[in-house]
């Protein structure tokens, strides 16, 4: 018999009020079940929204240090439980051990920043233009979030909206990705094992057209956070906009990597291999164009060719493993049909392309790592987010013309140069139109403490990690105290300017 997962509101783990379920498999062996989720309704975002109305104060009154100590904790139960969850999320969503145990590893350290920046959520203090007068601000609570999680990182991209939502005194309503409800439903027991009181953290599965859609249109519920794709982004910014509900957008991305002809070219290989091919290209962070100087144009080739066919690709959970599978089936085809459509774009397919079958891969949604070279700046495999091991080779003549190409998508998140030239690599920092630029890395990597998202098409204009996201779900409160005993006028009474 398959586990059986439920909701969790009001403290309480729960079915969906309608009873019906969906399955969870593993895209590795699809015949295993990993468990069996309520498939919930608007009904239980309701329920999930009033238990996190209901506590608000009681979390909210709580001191800043003690709530920060609670997610210390939390950090601290990953620590013990990190193989436990590492090989469930590796069933559940396929990448590789390694990774799943770095996505993981990505939750502890947010979950230690948070406990940092529990003694941390400083204001300003500012002299007032009048006398015997002072000001200062704090930041309240918005009251509830709305958080909607990604299916690629089951676990840090959680904890990266969880934590500082609950840091900064909100209550939460959890609608994590159907492809990994099972990830998302330890984090909430670790959450509740901690000590984080109950009916502040509520979880409700489901599919996003109906629980997404109730918990943007709930009004009750304030500001909303979401990693996901463009499309979903939009809908969700239209309603938060109509609504006018905060709402913070971690959208696509279309990295490049820029290869340049004094470049250290094995350690550039190795960067590209990584940058595409982890997670099986399924990161917003993924490496998709490799544009290349001319110079060193074919001989880099030869190199990834080569360099590629020993990747192994397998079950996440074997460590002989480098590249896991693809989610499910719709994202199979829908990659598969962007190596069709690269192919009457006129792009050569150099490398890979093909569904696996055959024994080992039989039961899971199997694909080559996939290289097109001679692709065409403007090509839909050059512009448009894949989310798959789909690499797209554009060659150039110039630094010049690699920084235009490597800008002229609609996305802007990750980027990444390889060059021993100094010049380059400070004018790449300048031009490169994206949210991070690594030099002499992949474009993949980014760490929990620094702000993360991108320019342009990728996001509405905030950031995760560090202390960016406390921004998102605080509200700042300006204090003025006059202790001066009189009526004092602002702009009037003191003319400094006379
Ligand atoms: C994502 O792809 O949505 O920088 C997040 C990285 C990871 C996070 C990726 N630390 O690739």
């Amino acid at each position: 018999m398959p586990e059986k997962y439920q909701n969790f509101i009001d403290g309480k783990w729960v079915d969906s009020e309608s009873r019906e379920t969906f399955e969870n498999r593993n895209p590795a062996n699809w015949e295993e079940i990993v468990g069996v989720f309520p498939k919930s309704g608007k009904e239980d975002v309701e329920k999930a929204t009033e238990s996190a109305v209901a506590h608000r104060d009681e979390w909210a009154n709580l001191p800043v240090p003690e709530r920060g100590l609670i997610l210390g904790k939390a950090g601290d139960i990953m620590v013990e439980k990190k193989e436990k969850i590492a090989k469930l999320m590796t069933r559940e969503m396929g990448k590789i051990l390694k990774e799943t145990r770095g996505d993981t590893q990505e939750g502890i350290d947010t979950a230690y920043y948070a406990f940092g920046e529990s003694r941390r959520l400083y204001g300003v203090t500012s002299p007032s233009e009048l006398p015997n007068k002072t000001i200062y601000t704090i930041v309240k609570p918005i009251g509830t979030a709305g958080i909607i999680s990604p299916w690629n990182f089951p676990m840090a991209i959680p904890t990266w909206k969880i934590f500082p939502a609950l840091l900064m005194g909100n209550t939460i309503v959890f609608k994590p990705a159907t492809d990994t409800p099972a990830t998302a439903t330890k984090f909430v027991e670790i959450l509740d094992e901690a000590g984080v009181p109950k009916g502040v953290v509520n979880l409700v599965h489901g599919p996003g057209s109906v629980v997404g859609e109730a918990i943007l249109e709930h009004p009750d519920i304030g500001v909303i956070s979401f990693t996901g794709s463009s499309a979903v982004g939009r809908r969700i910014a239209e309603v938060a906009g109509k609504n006018l509900k905060r709402v913070s957008l971690e959208l696509g991305g279309k990295n490049p990597q820029i290869v340049m002809p004094d470049a250290n070219i094995e350690l550039a290989v190795e960067g590209v291999l990584w940058g595409a091919f982890g997670t099986t290209g399924q990161r917003c962070t993924a490496t998709s164009r490799l544009i290349l100087h001319k110079d060193i144009h074919d001989e880099f080739i030869d190199i990834l060719i080569k360099k590629a066919k020993e990747l192994k690709i397998g079950d996440g959970l074997l460590e002989s493993s480098d590249v896991g599978p693809i989610i499910n089936e719709t994202q199979l085809k829908k990659i598969l049909n962007y190596v069709e459509i690269g192919k009457q774009e006129g792009a050569k397919l150099a490398f890979g392309g093909n569904h696996l079958t055959g024994k080992e891969y039989d039961k899971g949604f199997f694909m080559e790592p996939t290289i097109f070279t001679g692709v065409e700046a403007g090509m839909r495999i050059e512009q448009e987010e894949i989310f798959g091991p789909v690499l797209s080779v554009i060659k150039v003549s110039s630094f010049e013309e690699a920084i235009e190409v490597a800008n002229d998508v609609e996305y802007g998140l990750s980027s990444s140069i390889y060059t021993a030239n100094l010049q380059y690599a400070m004018a790449a920092i300048d031009k490169l139109e994206a949210g991070l630029t690594y030099i002499n890395a992949p474009t993949i990597g980014a760490e929990c403490h620094m702000p993360f998202g991108g320019f342009k098409n990728t996001g509405n204009g905030h950031r995760e990690g560090g202390k960016w996201p406390y921004e998102v779900f605080g509200e700042i409160k300006t204090v003025y105290i006059d202790y001066s005993g009189k009526l004092q006028k602002a702009q009037i009474d003191t003319d400094i300017t006379k």
